[in-house]
């Protein structure tokens, strides 16, 4: 795997850059100069391995759909939640992760401060409106130490952004097509979920939110 480092240029450009805990940021509209080229990718994943559908441990159906690419992919049934080598839907590996994900969640990741940042799993959600994402914790990577990036995408989402227990309080923040969030470190284990998406029209995306994650589960 190689990573394109002049395609890596325009993307070091300042960026607008909220920090929104002590290693927690906001990179506003960093995603725009490759939304194109991330939406073909996306395409093209999603060909092979479909958004669908998916039932938690407890028995309850997400509202939001999902997919993954790279070397593990996400996926939860009555069975658990865990990562895996291959699309129980399709019973062959994941897609490959796109070049155009690793170039853009190496620079974001470096622009927060996380340096040599190289996922290996990405999961993909998709939120029609009126699905959401309960406060959770992202605990099935092997190790905490690198950090996630996540890429949003169309409609808008109200963000949720905890503390250390489910009970905490929870900062709302906006997130908007484009943006990208960075967090690690002490941040990593922080509580977060999404707000029920609101019905609106995206001029790229319709009537949705993509949410892109970028992980190292291995
Ligand atoms: C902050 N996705 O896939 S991404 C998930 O918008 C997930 O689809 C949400 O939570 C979405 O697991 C949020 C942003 C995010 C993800 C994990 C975090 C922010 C986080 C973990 C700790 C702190
Ligand atoms: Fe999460």
């Amino acid at each position: 795997m190689s990573l394109d480092l002049f395609a890596e240029q325009d993307l070091q450009q300042p960026a607008r850059v909220e920090r929104i805990s002590e290693q927690g940021f906001v990179l506003r509209g960093f995603a725009l100069p490759r939304a194109r080229a991330l939406l073909d990718a996306l395409d093209c994943v999603l060909g092979q391995s479909p958004l669908r559908r998916m039932q938690t441990p407890g028995g309850f159906t997400m509202s939001a759909r999902l997919s993954s690419c790279g070397d593990l992919g996400w996926t939860t049934d009555r069975e658990g939640y865990r990562y895996s080598h291959v699309d129980p839907l399709s019973a062959r590996p994941w897609p490959p992760m796109p070049e155009v994900f690793l170039a853009l969640a190496h620079a974001a990741a470096a622009t927060a401060g996380f340096a040599d940042f190289i996922p290996d799993a990405c999961l993909i959600n998709a939120y029609a409106p009126g699905a959401k994402m309960s406060l959770h914790q992202d605990k099935n990577e092997r190790s905490y130490s690198a950090p996630i990036v996540s890429i949003s995408l169309g409609l808008p989402a109200i963000f949720q952004f905890g503390g250390f227990e489910r009970s905490a309080p929870a900062q709302r923040i906006s997130l908007f097509h484009g943006d990208i969030m960075v967090w690690g470190g002490v941040d990593r284990l922080r509580f977060h979920g999404v707000m029920p998406i609101k019905p609106g029209q995206h001029d790229l995306l319709g009537e949705q939110r993509i949410n892109i994650t970028l992980r190292q589960a291995g």
